[in-house]
């Protein structure tokens, strides 16, 4: 049998596989070179970018849950010029797809940041960020309010004419309704889900474990809540999906292509294993050929119900 068909093509944007790296699990790209080949990924999604560089939030901003992780970054990042000047001109020698996340402290923001990388070479499409859970402006505010999705998706629209991917959020009452207002505003693609909020408490010390008290959790634990909004969202709305939550290997990633996930991001897996998007990509592949599958397209959701 002839090596299965892998590839996958997200609102133009063409990959090898599904297989993409979530934002703010593998650095600018680069710094997961010495770990996996990055031209055997099909996407990778930098940190959530803005206009100005962010030192995040105060430590400690990780904490270990069971079956997952709680973090607390505070979208730290170099910023949207720095990026352009200083990390895109390796990437644009890599043969992948780059994909840039972007996020704004206010609606004008996220305009000016999707203005600055419209036209520029080397970046195939824009991840907008309305899903934070751990910013008091920005993120989240957008993310969780259908009129205020819709204001941030028009007006990235306006500044781009790249494939555009916004990110839900998962804490939310009606994912479906946040996915068809932002459909409707005008998003190519969806992705989800962002992380949950959550916290952890340190019982000795009275105290929060996170100093920001609250984060999102990510990992296996929010795999089923991941693929439930996925599943809901793909029976409601005609975009391609990106599914997002705890997938850790080939079976998970599947799993979210039958609920309707065009292609997947891999995200907490990365800390555990910097390989883990390569190794998942090959265990995908595995799986087609051990069930004579031509091609993985066929499966985005064929799940029967
Ligand atoms: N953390 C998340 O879990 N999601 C985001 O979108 C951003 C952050 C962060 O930077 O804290």
């Amino acid at each position: 049998m002839q090596r299965p068909d892998m590839s996958v093509a997200v609102a133009g944007i063409k990959m090898r596989n599904p297989v993409m790296t979530a934002s703010g699990t593998f650095g600018y790209g680069a710094e997961f070179a010495d770990y996996l080949d990055l031209e055997s990924i099909g996407a990778m999604i930098s940190k959530g970018l803005s206009l100005k560089p962010k030192a995040g939030n105060p430590t400690p901003r990780i904490v270990e849950t069971p079956g997952g992780m709680l973090n607390a970054i505070g979208l730290q990042n170099v910023g949207i010029d720095a990026f352009i000047e200083q990390k895109l001109p390796y990437l644009k020698n890599v043969n992948t797809p780059v994909i840039v996340n972007l996020y704004g402290n206010t609606l004008e923001e996220y305009g000016e940041v999707a203005a600055r990388l419209d036209g520029l070479s080397g970046v195939a499409g824009i991840e907008v960020n309305i899903s934070c859970p751990n910013v008091k402006q920005g993120g989240i505010v957008f993310g969780t309010d259908p009129g205020a999705a819709q204001e941030v998706v028009r007006l990235v629209k306006k500044n781009t004419s790249k494939p555009m991917i916004v990110k839900l959020s998962p804490n939310v009452t009606d994912v479906v309704l946040m996915a068809k207002a932002c459909a409707d505003a005008g998003a190519d693609a969806l992705s989800l889900i962002n992380t949950l909020t959550g916290m952890a408490i340190d019982l000795e010390r009275r105290r929060p474990v996170l100093a920001n008290v609250t984060g999102g959790l990510s990992g296996p634990a929010i795999k089923p809540v991941a693929l439930r909004m996925v599943w809901q969202v793909a029976r409601a709305v005609k975009l391609p999906l990106i599914g997002i939550g705890g997938i850790m290997n080939g079976r998970d990633a599947l799993e979210f292509m039958l609920a309707g996930a065009t292609a997947v991001q891999v995200g907490t897996a990365s800390f555990l294993d910097p390989s883990a998007a390569q190794r998942i990509a090959g265990e995908m592949e595995q799986y087609l050929v051990d069930h004579k599958i031509d091609s993985v397209s066929s499966l985005i959701g064929a799940l029967e119900v």
